[in-house]
C-alpha cells in the first residue's frame, strides 16, 4: 500500500470509528434482550435523550452520501419482475428455510446495496445467548465497557453478515438443477460485489465461492474452462465469505434437491447447531468436538436402497477467523479430542461440520482452485518480472486473503500457470486443494460465523434459511 493510500485509511477508519462508538450507544440490544432483563426502564428514558441528540448527528452523516457503487450495470433486471416482498420460498432446498414476509426495503431482485439498506449503519443484532455459567458477564459494568471499545470488529461483522444473506438469498432464487457452477459462481460473486460495494481491501469477497461437489467436502470452486453443472442429484457445499474492513464471515450450506439426502443435511445443520451452542468463553474445544460428533453420528441416511450410517468428517474443522484472516490460529474439532484448549473472551469463531457416508476423513483430490499468501517477505525478494508482477497483484488485492484462480483470469493474469507454480515452490502461497472423502461417497455442510463478546455470545449468520 502506497503511503498516501495508508494516510487516507487511516483518516476513513477513524471516521469510521467514531460513527460506530455512537450507533453501538444506540444499539437495540436491550430491546432483543427484553425479558432477561427488568432494569430497563430507566435507562430507556435516558437512551431516548441520548438517541435524540444521536439522530441529529447521523444526520449530518447522511448527507455526506453513501459511495458511489460501480457494480450496479453488472446487472440489467427487468423492472417488472421486481417486487419489494421478502418472502421468497425456497422448498425446492431441502432443510433450507423459506424466507418470510417482513419489514424491509430491498427489492426482489436486490437493487439496493448495504449501505443504501442501512443508511443509518444500524445492521441487524445476531442472535444473542448469555454464557450460561457466566452470566454475570452480561450485567457486568467492566465488561460492557470491554463491549464498547471492540464495537467496530461487532459492527463489521454485523454488517458482514446481512450482506451475505442478502447474497445467499439472491443465490437460492437463481440456482436450479442445470445451472453452470461457474455461472453460478460469477453470478454470485457480481452480488456480493454490488451488495458489499466492494472496495480494493477495505470490503468485499473473503474467500472464493465453494461449491463442493458429493464426495468433495470443501475447496473447490471452478477453475477457468470447468463447465461442470449442478445436477438433481448433487450435494452441493455452497461456502463463500465477505469481508467488512477485513472482519470475516465465513458461512456456509448444503444444496441438495433430492430428499433422500434429507437426512445427511440434517446431520451436519443439527451438528453446527450443536456447535453453535456449545461455544461461549471457556468452553473447551476438545468437548465441543466431542458434542458435535455425536450429533452427527446419530443419524443414518438410506440413499437409492442402501442404508448409511454417517461419520463426522474427523479431519475438518471449524476455527477462529481474525482481520484479514481466515483462518485465525485456532481449530475446532468436530469428532472428540484430548484438547483442552479453552474459547477465549473476543474470539470470533466459524463453527462449521461436516457429515459424510464415506470415511469420514479427507484427502487431497482435484485440481487447486484455492490459495493463500503466506510470506509477503518471502515474495518482496522476487527476481523474475513475471512472477514479481503476479505477487504484486494477489498482495495489492487479497493481502493475506484467500483467492482463485478464476480471479487471476479476471484481473488479467490469464497464464498465470507458470508464475503461480514459482509462489507456491517458493513458500509465497499456499495451495488449498480441493479435499475429498472416498470416492462416490457424500458429504453435507453447514457453517455460521460467530462472536465471543465479552458481556455475551453473538451469531451474526443466522437466518430465515439456516
Ligand atoms: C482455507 C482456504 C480458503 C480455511 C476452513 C474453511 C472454507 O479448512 C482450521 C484451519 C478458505 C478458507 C480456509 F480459501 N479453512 N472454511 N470455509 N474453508 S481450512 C482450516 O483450511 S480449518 C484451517
Ligand atoms: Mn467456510
Ligand atoms: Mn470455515
Amino acid at each position: 500500500m502506497s503511503e498516501k493510500k495508508e494516510e487516507k485509511k487511516e483518516e476513513k477508519q477513524k471516521k469510521e470509528d467514531d460513527k460506530k462508538n455512537e450507533s453501538e450507544e444506540d444499539s437495540d440490544e436491550e430491546e432483543a434482550k427484553k425479558d432477561s432483563q427488568e432494569d430497563n426502564k430507566k435507562k430507556k428514558k435516558k437512551k431516548k435523550k441520548r438517541h435524540n441528540k444521536k439522530k441529529n448527528k447521523n444526520k449530518i452523516k447522511l448527507e455526506e452520501g453513501p459511495r458511489e457503487n460501480p457494480y450496479r450495470s453488472l446487472f440489467n433486471f427487468n423492472p417488472e419482475e421486481i417486487t419489494t416482498s421478502r418472502a421468497q420460498d425456497n422448498s425446492r432446498f431441502r432443510l433450507i428455510g423459506d424466507w418470510k414476509e417482513g419489514d424491509w426495503s430491498q427489492t426482489n431482485f436486490p437493487t439496493k446495496d448495504i449501505d443504501e439498506l442501512y443508511p443509518n449503519r444500524d445492521w441487524p443484532i445476531g442472535i444473542l445467548t448469555d454464557y450460561p455459567n457466566n452470566i454475570w458477564r452480561s450485567t457486568d459494568k467492566e465488561k460492557q465497557e470491554l463491549d464498547k471499545i471492540h464495537s467496530n470488529e461487532l459492527l463489521s461483522l454485523r454488517k458482514g453478515a446481512e450482506c451475505h444473506k442478502q447474497i445467499r438469498k439472491y443465490a437460492q432464487r437463481f440456482i436450479k438443477p442445470g445451472i453452470k457452477l461457474i455461472d453460478m459462481c460469477i453470478e454470485l460473486e457480481n452480488m456480493l460485489k454490488f451488495i458489499t460495494n466492494a472496495h480494493g481491501l477495505d470490503c468485499g469477497q473473503s474467500f472464493p465461492t465453494g461449491c463442493s461437489l458429493n464426495d468433495t467436502a470443501a475447496h473447490y470452486t471452478p477453475n477457468s474452462g470447468d463447465d461442470t453443472v449442478l445436477n438433481y442429484d448433487d450435494v452441493c457445499k455452497l461456502d463463500f465469505g465477505t469481508h467488512i474492513n477485513g472482519y470475516v464471515i465465513d458461512c456456509a450450506f448444503t444444496i441438495a434437491f433430492n430428499p433422500m439426502y434429507d437426512n445427511l443435511l440434517m446431520a451436519s445443520k443439527e451438528g453446527t447447531n450443536t456447535g453453535v451452542k456449545l461455544a461461549g468463553i471457556d468452553a473447551r474445544l476438545g468437548e465441543i468436538g466431542a458434542g458435535i460428533q455425536e450429533v452427527i453420528e446419530s443419524y443414518e441416511v438410506e440413499i437409492k436402497g442402501k442404508n448409511h450410517k454417517i461419520k463426522a468428517v474427523k479431519n475438518l474443522c471449524g476455527h477462529t477467523v481474525g482481520q484479514y484472516l481466515v483462518h485465525a490460529g485456532k481449530s475446532v474439532p468436530i469428532v472428540k479430542k484430548d484438547d483442552d484448549t479453552k474459547m477465549e473472551e473476543g474470539e470470533m469463531y466459524a463453527i462449521e461440520t461436516f457429515a459424510s457416508t464415506g470415511k469420514g476423513a479427507v484427502f487431497k483430490n482435484g485440481e487447486c482452485s484455492h490459495y493463500m499468501m503466506q510470506g509477503i517477505e518471502e515474495g518482496e525478494k522476487i527476481k523474475n518480472e513475471k512472477d514479481k508482477a503476479l505477487f504484486n497483484f494477489i498482495k495489492d488485492n487479497y493481502s493475506t486473503l484467500a483467492w482463485c484462480r478464476r480471479w487471476l483470469d479476471e484481473g488479467g493474469f490469464k497464464n498465470h500457470s507458470l508464475a503461480l507454480k514459482h509462489l507456491v515452490d517458493h513458500g509465497i502461497v499456499k495451495p488449498y486443494p480441493p479435499l475429498g472423502d472416498i470416492e462416490g461417497c457424500f458429504v453435507s455442510q453447514f457453517e455460521h460465523t460467530l462472536y465471543l463478546r465479552p458481556t455475551m455470545k453473538e451469531v451474526v449468520t443466522v437466518a430465515d434459511d439456516y
